[in-house]
């Protein structure tokens, strides 16, 4: 190995500050220049300039990258994640358009995706909750119902058997409970989050970077902001028909070989929305995307 470079894992990002951890120890790190192509969950290599210090000389190959994108830019969420569970709760009312691009996101990454339904002790805001998250059930994914404050015992006996061996991440909109996941999850991660706070940010109640907590050599899981968009420019067409699950059994079927499912005549995966097969919801997101992917000139 070359002389003074170290290993390290990136366990924080914030704009262009970066913690990493070496060996038990937590470098503030910065990258060369202006770049700041580097994510939480990813392995570097780094020089140290001083005891808790350094600079990122290069980032390891990444297993997965999970990022969102507009028509200019693109931001990272997390390197080397290999499952994504995206909460959702009863309380503030969340967004299916971001669901459903979370889900797309996961699909195009290559990550399993689970749903989180968190706060199940708001009663009256449960049966509507459920039947919006059934759609993604009827998917084929996972979804998980939760209360972090009422049933804390029974939510982190659920949830940790399914992290052990992974690298997590907690994704969705502000508000819906992932930090309070995440703290029943690490025990220390509340003390862990103002540590950090201190150095990095002002110490706010709503997380303001992302942080991953190792649990044991092999698992790790992964706090993020809330976020209120989720821009997914940088797919193109092919990657989109295929992120959108239910559209698989259809894909082939249509009378033009090249079909983009938006109007063609002879459409299976149209013909599919117009019999309820296909929920509308989604198609309509499936329409929206492919005209954001149009809108650059591709990443
Ligand atoms: N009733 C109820 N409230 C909960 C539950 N879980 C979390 N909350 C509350 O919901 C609020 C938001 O929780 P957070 O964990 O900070 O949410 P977050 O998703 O991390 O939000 P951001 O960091 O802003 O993205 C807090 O006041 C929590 O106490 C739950 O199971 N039931
Ligand atoms: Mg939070
Ligand atoms: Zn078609």
């Amino acid at each position: 190995m070359e002389q003074g470079i170290e290993q390290g894992l990136v366990i924080a990002a914030h704009g262009r500050h970066y913690l990493v951890q070496v060996d038990g120890v937590r470098l503030h790190c910065v990258t060369r220049g202006k770049k700041s192509d580097v994510a939480v969950g990813d392995r570097v290599a780094l020089r140290r300039t001083s005891a808790d210090q350094g600079v990122i000389e290069k980032i390891g190959e990444r297993k997965t990258l999970l990022y969102r994108s507009d028509q200019f830019k693109s931001k990272l969420l997390a390197a080397n994640v290999t499952q994504l569970f995206i909460v959702v709760a009863t309380e503030p009312s969340f967004s299916d358009d971001l669901v459903s691009r979370s889900l797309i996101a996961a699909e195009a990454a290559g990550v399993t995706a689970h749903i989180v339904l968190n706060k199940t002790d708001i009663a009256d805001q449960l049966p509507a909750a459920r039947e919006r998250v059934a759609l993604y059930a009827s998917l084929g994914y996972a979804v998980h119902e939760v209360s972090a404050r009422s049933a804390p015992e029974a939510t982190h006996d659920m949830l940790l058997p399914m992290m052990q061996g992974e690298t997590s991440i907690l994704i969705g909109q502000s508000g819906m409970g992932k930090s309070s996941l995440i703290n029943l999850l690490v025990p220390d991660a509340d003390i862990a989050t103002r540590e950090i706070s201190a150095a990095l940010d002002s110490g706010k109640h709503t997380t303001t970077f992302t942080r991953l907590y190792s649990i044991d050599a092999d698992t790790a899981v992964i706090d993020s902001p809330g976020f209120q968009e989720f821009g997914l420019y940088h797919l193109t067409e092919g990657m989109l028909e295929r992120a959108f699950r239910e559209f698989g059994p259809h894909l082939g079927h249509c009378r033009f070989y090249n079909c983009h499912h938006l109007n063609e005549p002879g459409c299976s995966v149209l013909t599919a929305v117009e019999h309820g097969e296909i929920a509308s919801q989604r198609h309509d997101l499936y329409r929206q995307l492919v005209h954001e992917s149009s809108q650059t000139p591709g990443y």
